[in-house]
């Protein structure tokens, strides 16, 4: 709590361009608590570094991602938006944390088994300690609510584990977080490969719909979607790709599963594939248009950013004076 308002905290790396399985799991969502909570959205820059950035494209994608947020309804007037780096209290309050998380905790991490296999050449101690730095995002603003897709939930389990154990020892001084993770588009899955999840550092061009990607590309990817040999909409857990268009159409239509069944009983893939596309490209259009609108105007963005840090560092500050004294570091 802050106030007497709950507090939700979430963020987006700018390692890449971002998927509808960020839009869908994640940023559509953000919107919602605004008016209810006081929200937190970031932009984790920190955390893109675990994995090699070229600088450039890195600064590029922090004022894209920023842009993308507020095209995605976010307002910079209800929100605190802003840069994780312009935070310096993330990677302190992340190094005080990483002492009191176990080593046998992040060595259990799905991500980072999977990212230091991807990335066999840079495992770095950042990959490691990742999840630390991300319970320090959390905890810095007594975080209640965190909305993220599935794929970050054994994070959050971590994120309160290490919270519990601080509360346990100093008494208590972190809010305790919950996911909040969407029902329905908590995994949005590759087109070329249904069986794994959508990421925007997939090496596969088709494999990914990007937010800001054109009609026409939206629509041709949506084609050359793997899906199977039945040429029956139904979903099923045998069914994963036809499932996963399923999941992505009933998102931007609003239809239940139903109704989707119904709507392509007896008809082929190739129109189902294509009322997908048309339906994900004409949802995604208007963010489309105020990104390219937002992005014209870099000094409003760093407005915004130099805002949302002020205001961010100074709830930062009270948490962390909290913590240095009850860790016992002179004031
Ligand atoms: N496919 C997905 N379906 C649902 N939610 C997803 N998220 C990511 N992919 C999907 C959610 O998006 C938020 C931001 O993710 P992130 O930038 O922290 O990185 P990530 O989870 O590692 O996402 P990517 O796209 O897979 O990035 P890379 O390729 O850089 O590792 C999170 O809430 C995440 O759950």
């Amino acid at each position: 709590m802050l106030g007497d308002k709950k507090v939700v905290f979430s963020g987006v790396q700018p390692s890449g361009n971002l998927t509808i399985g960020n839009y869908l799991g994640a940023i559509k969502n953000f919107s919602r608590f605004s008016e209810e909570y006081k929200t937190f959205y970031c932009v984790v820059d920190l955390h893109a570094i675990t994995v090699r950035q070229v600088p450039a494209e890195l600064r590029r994608r922090t004022y894209e991602t920023l842009a993308l947020y507020m095209a995605c309804g976010l307002d910079e007037q209800k929100n605190t938006l802003f840069v994780q780096s312009h935070v310096p209290a993330h990677a302190e309050l992340g190094w005080m944390l990483d002492c009191y998380t176990m080593f046998g905790e992040l060595s259990r991490m799905t991500q980072f088994k999977d990212k230091s296999a991807k990335h066999s050449e840079n495992i770095n101690a950042g990959l490691f300690t990742y999840p630390t730095l991300m319970a320090s995002d959390i905890l810095l603003y007594q975080t209640d609510l965190v909305p993220v897709g599935i794929d970050q939930k054994q994070h959050l389990e971590l994120a309160r584990d290490i919270a519990n154990r601080f509360n346990q020892v100093y008494g208590n001084t972190f809010a305790i977080p919950e996911g909040y993770i969407p029902q329905d588009t908590m995994k949005i899955m590759s087109l070329a490969e249904p069986t794994s999840k959508m990421s925007k550092s997939d090496t596969n061009q088709n494999a990914v719909v990007y937010i800001l990607d054109s009609k026409d590309d939206i629509i041709r990817k949506f084609k050359k979607a793997v899906t199977d040999s039945e040429a029956e909409v139904r979903f099923s857990e045998e069914k994963p790709g036809v499932s996963n268009l399923i999941t992505i159409y009933r998102a931007f239509t609003g239809k239940t599963v139903e109704e989707v069944e119904r709507e392509f009983a007896g008809r082929g893939y190739g129109d189902f594939k294509l009322a997908v596309g048309e339906a994900c490209a004409d949802g995604l259009a208007a963010v489309r248009d105020e990104f390219a609108r937002l992005m014209a105007d870099k000094a409003h963005l760093e407005a915004v950013m130099k805002a949302g840090a002020d205001e961010a560092a100074y709830y930062a500050r009270k948490t962390m004076s909290k913590v240095r004294r009850k860790i016992g570091f002179v004031n």
